[in-house]
């Protein structure tokens, strides 16, 4: 029951967080500990979940994408949260969401201690996808409560979409020639928002990279907060996760911030993907 407690505070948070997003599409002073720009939604969504999961009698740790330090609060279940994932899509108004995973573990943890991770969309409905004990779970949130719409989800069979981050001139020539490959097979389907292009994925199956690039090896996204909370729901959902050689569930984070390529979606193309980057 504890973990869905979590996810009832997730989403009895969701009207408060989408509702700060009009007023606060302003650059807030400080900046997250990756050295991004933190919009005061950011900032707001981040402290209203701290405040909210640490309340839990099953949470004694929250970690944020936000901050650099763990707040801890007695023993319980870590949660890494980003609150406001794509948040730089509020100024274009464009999908963004939260992301969860709950470790029973201290941080920084490898994905194989995840018990449970869920993210929620703020799209032209509020959903969230929820995975624990083995199912993916999609529901719609209406005041703050969640209705389930979709129980046991797994990838489509006959994958649709593909969404690829980074700039084409930084991606390495063999993710390169695995990106040549997809787009003859596969639409582009990409916002700029990891869970609003994920979900397209969980809906129509495909593909989701933010791959490495030149200048940034380890590509943009963070291990804890995003490519194994990830990595977690969908190869709960049937599908496959890589870091581009093994599943983001089997990274041990030697840092809370660190980076890691991410690539998601229908197994057939990841082990396409694996294959071209180990003939590196
Ligand atoms: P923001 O939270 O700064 O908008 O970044 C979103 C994100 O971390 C992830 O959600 C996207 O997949 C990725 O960055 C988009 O990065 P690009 O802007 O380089 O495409």
């Amino acid at each position: 029951m504890s973990v869905e407690t979590i996810f009832d505070v997730i989403a009895s948070s969701t009207d408060d967080i989408r509702d700060s997003l009009a007023g606060r599409r302003t650059y807030a002073d400080g900046q997250n500990p990756s050295g991004e720009q933190q919009l005061a939604a950011d900032v707001h969504a981040d402290r209203l979940l701290e405040e909210r999961l640490l309340a839990l009698d099953s949470v004694g740790a929250y970690a944020s994408e936000e901050r650099e330090e763990i707040s801890t609060d007695g023993a319980g279940y870590s949660v890494a949260v980003d609150p406001l994932d794509g948040s730089s899509n509020v100024k274009s108004n464009n999908a963004m969401g939260t992301v969860l995973g709950v470790y029973d573990a201290e941080l920084p943890a490898p994905g194989r201690s995840l018990i449970a991770a869920a993210y929620v969309l703020y799209g032209p409905l509020t959903t969230m996808m929820t995975a624990h004990d083995g199912t993916v779970t999609e529901y719609v949130v209406e005041d703050g409560a969640r209705q389930p719409v979709r129980e046991n989800v797994t990838l489509p069979d006959d994958p649709v979409v593909y969404g690829f981050g980074g700039r084409v001139p930084e991606w390495p020539d063999d993710f390169s020639t695995f990106a040549s490959s997809v787009e003859q097979e596969l639409k582009l389907r990409y916002g700029g928002a990891m869970i609003a292009d994920v979900n397209q994925v969980m809906t129509y199956g495909g593909v989701f990279a933010y791959p490495a690039l030149e200048s940034h090896p380890d590509g943009k996204l963070r291990l804890l907060f995003e490519g194994a909370p990830i990595g977690y729901i969908v190869e709960t959902a049937g599908g496959r996760s890589s870091d581009g050689s093994q599943s983001l569930l089997d990274g041990t984070p030697s840092a809370l911030h660190q980076r890691v390529p991410v690539h998601v979606g229908n197994a057939e193309y990841i082990a396409q993907l694996e294959e071209r980057l180990q003939t590196r």
